[in-house]
C-alpha cells in the first residue's frame, strides 16, 4: 500500500462486496471495476461505445403543426388544454427512450462489456486473510490489493492505460512459483469467448438491436504474460500456474471505431506486449500525473483523516467534520473525469465509463437538462480542459440529427437537442413533454463551448466551435417569439425541468411559455456567442439579430414571496422543494445574476434556495453547492458538502455516496461526484464576474488550506493560501497576456499581465 495521503487515496480493510464497493479505473473509452476477492478476482469492465439499439428517427411530424396552437392556448392562459395538446404532439415518435428501459428498444443501452475473472482456487476465506488492504491512488491512477495469506504476500496493481489503451493487471506474490489462477472472461449475453494458442482469450459479439441481436459488435481481447510457471488454455479459460508474477493485458473495441475494430483491438494488445510492464506503468503513471498534479487542494486533516474511506464516512454520519474529505471528494471528481474522458473517447455519460448490467438507469445515457453539462464543470476550474474534447465532440456531433429535428419539430433553422441523447444521435423530444422537451439543452451545452475558450483563449479552438454555437443561436432566433403581453421574446411551449405547477382552478400542468430557465440560457448563450464574435472580429448579420434579440428577452423576475419566479407567472409548484433549482441556472453556471451586479435578484435567489431546502438527489445536493458558492455563503455551502458527503445507506432519500464514494443519486450518478468537486473550487476561485475571487465563499469550517493549479478565466492559473480563515499569499500565472483583476472581500487590484507573469500577492495587498 502506498502512502497517498488522506486526499488521494481511497482505501479499505476488506474486498468489496458489491458494485458500489469497488473501485473504478479508467482510461476515457475502458472502464473496470475491481472488486479485490481474496479468493476470486472481479473486474466489471466497459468499453464507453457498447450501447444496444441503433439510430431511429424518433422526429416527429405532428409535433410542428400544433405548436402555434399551443402557444395561443398557453398566451390565454389555457394551461390544461395546452398540456393535453402538448402531450400528444410534443413528443417523440415511437417510444423514445421506454420511460429509460430500452435495452431492447431501438433506443438503446449503454451495457456492461463484461466480467473478467481471477479464480485463486485456493479456496481463501477472506476472513483468513491477513493484513487485507484494497486502495485506489488516486495520484497513480492504480487500483491496488494486498494480503497475506498462508505465510505469503499477494498483491494486485489494476490501471487502465490512456497511453497504451490497454487495462492492465499485475499479479504477484513474494514467493517464487507462488501465482497460480485461473482467467475468465465472459458476458451475460451476446458474446462468446474463445481462447487462441494458450495465452490468449478473445471475446466477441454483437448488440440487440430491437428484438434480434443485430447491433452493434464488439471484441476484446486478453493475454496473460507469465513470468516463470506456465499458461495454459482449457475450454475457453487460460490456466497460469506456478508463476512468479504475472501480467494481463486487455483490450477492447467496438465497430463505432469502423470496420477495422478488431484489427485494432489486436494492434493495440501487440503493442503493449512489446512493452515491459514496469514501461507500460511508468507510462501510465507520467501521462496521468501529467493532468492529475495540475491542481493540489489542502483543506487541514484531523486525526481521522488516515483511516479508511468507509470509517470517515460513517464519522461523518456521526456529524465529525473531516475537511480532507471534501478535499479527497474533489481529487476523486477530477481522477473520475480523467479516467472517463479523454480526448478521443466518447464523452462521459451518467455513470461516466462505469456500469453493470444490460439494463443500466435511464439507459446510462446523455441526459442534458442538468447531468452531462454538470459532468464537465470541474474540467476547467479543475486545471483538466483537454478532459472536455469529448463533450466538444458531442455537441458537434448533435449538429446533423438536430438540425433535422429542428425542421421537423418547429420548422427552424440550427440545430436543436432536448432532453436526451444517446451514441446514435437522438435529439428528439422525450415520451413526456414534463421531462423531455428541453429545447434550450444545446444552448446550454454551447456554454461549455464558451467556457473552454473563456479559460483558454485559444483563438484558433475558438474559431472551430463558433459555428457550432451560432448555428445553435439560429435556432434560438427561430424558435423565439413574441409574447403579445408584453412584446417580449420568449421560448415555449416548454418546461421547467423537471417541475410542475397548480394552475389557478387547480390543475397539474407543467408547459409554459418564458420558462426562467430557459430565458436565462438565452441570455447566456447570446452574451456567449456575441463576445465570441467579438473575440473573432465577426460583425455579420446573424451577430446584430443576435444582439438585438437578447435586448428584447423576456427577464427573471422576483415573486410577491421574495423569491425568483421559475414560471413566468406565479404558480404554485405542486414539488416546493423538487430537485431541480432549475430558475437559478442564471446564478450558476451561467453569470447573469450576481451578488455584485444584480443584487436583488441574488437575493431572491438565495430565498428561492431556503424554500427549495438542502436535500435532494446528489446532483441537486452538488449544484446547491455551486449556487450557495456564487452568493458568497461558504458555512451554508459547506452545510451542503457534508450533506452530499454522506454515506447514502442512512438517509431514508438514499442520496449522498456509496462506500466507494461514488455519487447516489440514488442510484449511482457521477454528475454529483464532478458537480461536487467543481462546487468545492467555485468556493475557493470564481472568475465568472470579470475577476479573479479568491475565497469568495470560504467556510469557517476550513480555517486553513491552499489550493494550486486552479484556472481561471481569461487565461490565468491560480494559487492560494490561507490561515485562520483569511487570505494568507496568492500566486497568479498568466498564460494568455491580458489583463487581470483579483478580488478579495471587496477590494481589486488590477495588473496587466504577459505571458508567463507571475503575480504574487499577499494579504496586505488588499489593505486589509
Ligand atoms: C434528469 C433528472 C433525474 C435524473 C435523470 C438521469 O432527468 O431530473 O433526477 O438525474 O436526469
Amino acid at each position: 500500500m502506498t502512502e497517498g495521503g488522506p486526499s488521494k487515496r481511497l482505501w479499505y480493510r476488506q474486498p468489496a462486496a458489491v458494485w458500489q464497493e469497488a473501485l473504478p479505473v479508467g482510461n476515457g473509452q475502458l472502464g473496470a471495476m475491481v472488486f479485490g476477492g481474496v479468493d476470486e478476482e472481479r473486474l466489471q469492465l466497459n468499453e464507453k461505445s457498447l450501447w444496444s439499439g441503433g439510430p431511429y428517427d424518433a422526429d416527429n411530424p405532428e409535433a410542428l403543426p400544433a405548436l402555434a396552437r399551443i402557444r395561443a392556448l398557453l398566451f390565454e392562459g389555457r394551461y390544461v388544454e395546452a398540456d393535453a395538446l402538448a402531450r400528444k404532439t410534443q413528443v417523440c415518435r415511437g417510444p423514445g427512450s421506454n420511460g429509460g428501459d430500452a435495452p431492447r428498444a431501438d433506443y438503446g443501452c449503454y451495457q456492461t462489456l463484461g466480467d473478467l475473472t481471477l479464480a485463486f482456487g485456493g479456496g481463501r476465506d477472506p476472513g483468513t486473510a491477513l493484513a487485507y488492504g484494497r486502495e485506489l491512488d488516486l495520484d497513480e491512477g492504480i487500483a491496488r490489493v494486498s494480503f497475506r495469506a498462508g505465510g505469503e504476500a499477494h498483491a494486485r496493481e489494476v490501471f487502465a492505460s490512456a497511453v497504451d489503451r490497454v487495462v492492465v493487471v499485475r499479479v504477484t506474490c513474494d514467493r517464487p512459483a507462488g501465482v497460480t489462477f485461473d482467467v475468465g472472461l465472459a458476458r451475460v449475453e451476446c458474446a462468446r469467448t474463445v481462447a487462441e494458442g494458450e495465452r490468449t482469450l478473445r471475446m466477441a459479439g454483437q448488440m440487440f438491436r430491437g428484438g434480434d441481436p443485430v447491433g452493434r459488435r464488439f471484441a476484446v481481447r486478453l493475454v496473460a504474460i507469465a513470468e516463470g510457471g506456465a499458461v495454459r488454455s482449457e475450454g475457453g479459460r487460460l490456466r497460469v500456474a506456478r508463476a512468479d508474477a504475472v501480467t494481463l493485458l486487455l483490450a477492447a473495441g467496438t465497430d463505432e471505431a469502423g470496420p477495422a475494430f478488431e484489427r485494432a483491438v489486436e494492434e493495440r494488445i501487440a503493442a503493449a506486449e512489446g512493452r515491459s510492464f514496469a514501461d507500460l506503468r511508468a507510462r501510465h503513471i507520467v501521462d496521468h500525473q501529467r493532468l492529475f498534479r495540475s491542481l493540489t487542494l489542502d483543506l487541514g486533516a484531523t486525526s481521522d483523516s488516515a483511516r479508511p474511506t468507509d470509517e470517515r464516512l460513517a464519522l461523518a454520519a456521526q456529524g465529525l467534520r473531516d475537511p480532507a474529505l471534501a478535499a479527497l471528494y474533489v481529487q476523486l471528481g477530477r481522477y473520475l473525469l480523467i479516467a472517463s474522458s479523454r480526448p478521443g473517447s466518447l464523452a462521459a455519460n451518467l455513470q461516466g465509463v462505469w456500469a453493470d448490467g444490460t439494463q443500466t438507469p435511464w439507459n446510462c445515457d446523455y441526459h442534458t437538462n442538468i447531468n452531462v453539462q454538470m459532468n464537465y464543470w470541474i474540467a476547467e476550474t479543475g486545471n483538466l480542459g483537454e478532459c472536455a474534447e469529448p463533450l466538444v465532440d458531442l455537441i458537434d456531433a448533435m449538429r446533423a440529427p438536430g438540425r433535422r429535428t429542428a425542421q421537423v419539430h418547429y420548422g427552424a433553422r440550427g440545430w436543436v437537442v432536448h432532453t436526451l441523447h444517446n451514441v446514435w444521435g437522438y435529439t428528439s423530444p422525450g415520451e413526456d413533454p414534463s421531462w423531455g422537451l428541453s429545447p434550450m439543452a444545446g444552448p446550454w451545452l454551447c456554454q461549455h463551448l464558451w467556457e473552454r475558450y473563456a479559460f483558454g483563449r485559444d483563438a484558433a479552438y475558438l474559431r472551430r466551435v463558433y459555428p457550432m454555437m451560432t448555428e445553435s443561436a439560429e435556432f434560438c432566433l427561430d424558435w423565439l417569439v413574441e409574447d403579445p403581453r408584453t412584446g417580449r421574446l420568449v421560448s415555449g411551449p416548454a418546461p421547467s425541468p423537471e417541475n410542475a405547477f397548480l394552475t389557478a382552478d387547480g390543475h397539474r400542468c407543467t408547459i409554459t411559455m418564458a420558462p426562467t430557465m430557459d430565458q436565462q440560457i438565452l441570455w447566456d448563450h447570446f452574451t456567449n456567442v456575441l463576445e465570441a464574435a467579438g473575440a473573432l472580429g465577426d460583425s455579420g448579420e446573424l451577430v446584430a439579430r443576435i444582439r438585438d434579440a437578447r435586448a428584447r428577452l423576456a427577464t427573471s423576475r422576483i415573486g410577491p414571496d421574495g423569491r425568483l419566479l421559475e414560471w413566468a407567472e406565479s404558480h404554485p409548484e405542486v414539488e416546493p422543494m423538487h430537485r431541480h433549482v432549475s430558475h437559478l441556472f442564471g446564478l450558476h453556471p451561467g453569470r447573469q445574476i450576481t451578488p455584485e451586479r444584480t443584487p436583488d435578484q441574488a437575493g431572491a435567489a438565495r430565498e428561492t434556495l431556503r424554500g427549495r431546502g438542502d436535500g435532494g438527489t446528489g446532483w441537486s445536493m452538488a449544484w446547491k453547492i455551486c449556487f450557495w458558492a456564487r452568493l458568497g455563503d461558504g458555512d451554508h455551502a459547506a452545510a451542503l458538502v457534508d450533506n452530499l458527503i454522506f454515506p447514502c445507506d442512512r438517509r431514508e432519500s438514499g442520496a449522498g455516496v456509496y462506500p466507494n464514494l461514488f455519487c447516489a443519486h440514488p442510484p449511482f450518478q457521477i454528475d454529483g461526484n464532478l458537480g461536487g468537486a467543481a462546487g468545492v473550487l467555485e468556493m475557493l476561485v470564481q472568475s465568472h464576474d470579470g475577476a479573479i475571487a479568491l475565497l469568495p465563499a470560504l467556510p469557517q469550517a476550513w480555517p486553513v488550506g491552499s489550493l494550486r493549479g486552479a484556472r481561471a478565466r481569461g487565461g490565468f492559473e491560480v494559487d492560494v493560501a490561507w490561515r485562520g480563515g483569511a487570505l494568507a499569499s496568492a500566486e497568479v500565472r498568466c498564460l494568455v497576456p491580458g489583463e487581470c483583476v483579483v478580488r478579495y472581500r471587496g477590494t481589486a487590484l488590477r495588473r496587466r499581465l504577459a505571458a508567463g507573469d507571475r503575480w504574487t500577492l499577499a494579504r496586505g495587498d488588499f489593505s486589509l
